[in-house]
């Protein structure tokens, strides 16, 4: 297993779209255990194959107290169950040390495969279910600050810039 470097924002390249995958084998399942390994060493609760600069339909999600509860979602696609919404404070690996409330569908079905490349379906809401928006977002090159004013979202750029030549030492 290796640990990916994530990308972070504003860098162009998570803007990219994910392309479906075609087939679900080794290769893919490589990717797969990486990217759960380095989503549980950055404490995060869920990775698009985007934010490590894979432009594939690959997300790996945990939303479990203890990390004990990886999710394996390749190509996948969900649906809003009713219409209500909720605000819930977001944070993005891409986008360290900034949280802002956006509004997601309260409940969705989940259309995905597995790591084998079998079909499931599962219904969520709550956490699950706002992971679910944001990381398919991802997919589509849509990050959380996409819902804020361009005001704040610009700020937020600034600041991410700022941060990255302070880490840089630049
Ligand atoms: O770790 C994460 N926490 C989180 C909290 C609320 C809603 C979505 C998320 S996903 C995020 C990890 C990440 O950036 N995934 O793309
Ligand atoms: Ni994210």
């Amino acid at each position: 297993m290796a640990k990916l470097v994530i990308l972070e924002f504003p860098d162009e390249r998570l803007r990219t779209k994910a392309v479906e995958v075609e087939k679900v084998d080794d290769e893919v399942r490589q990717l797969v255990d990486d990217m759960l390994e380095t989503m549980y060493d950055a404490s995060g609760i869920g990775l698009a194959a985007t934010q490590v600069d894979v432009h594939r339909r690959v997300v790996v999600m945990d939303v479990s107290d203890d990390g004990s509860e990886p999710l394996v979602l390749i190509n996948p696609s969900y649906t809003p169950i009713g219409d209500d919404k909720d605000f819930l404070s977001e944070g993005c690996l891409s986008i360290p040390e900034y949280y802002a409330e956006v509004p997601r569908y309260l409940k969705v079905k989940l259309n995905a495969l597995d790591r084998n490349g079998d079909a499931y379906e599962l219904e969520a809401d709550g956490l699950l279910a706002h992971c679910i928006q944001h990381e398919l977002d991802h997919l589509e090159g849509v990050l959380f600050v996409d819902y804020l004013s361009s005001l704040k979202r610009n700020r937020v750029a600034k600041k991410m810039q700022k941060r990255h030549k302070q880490t840089q030492g630049a």
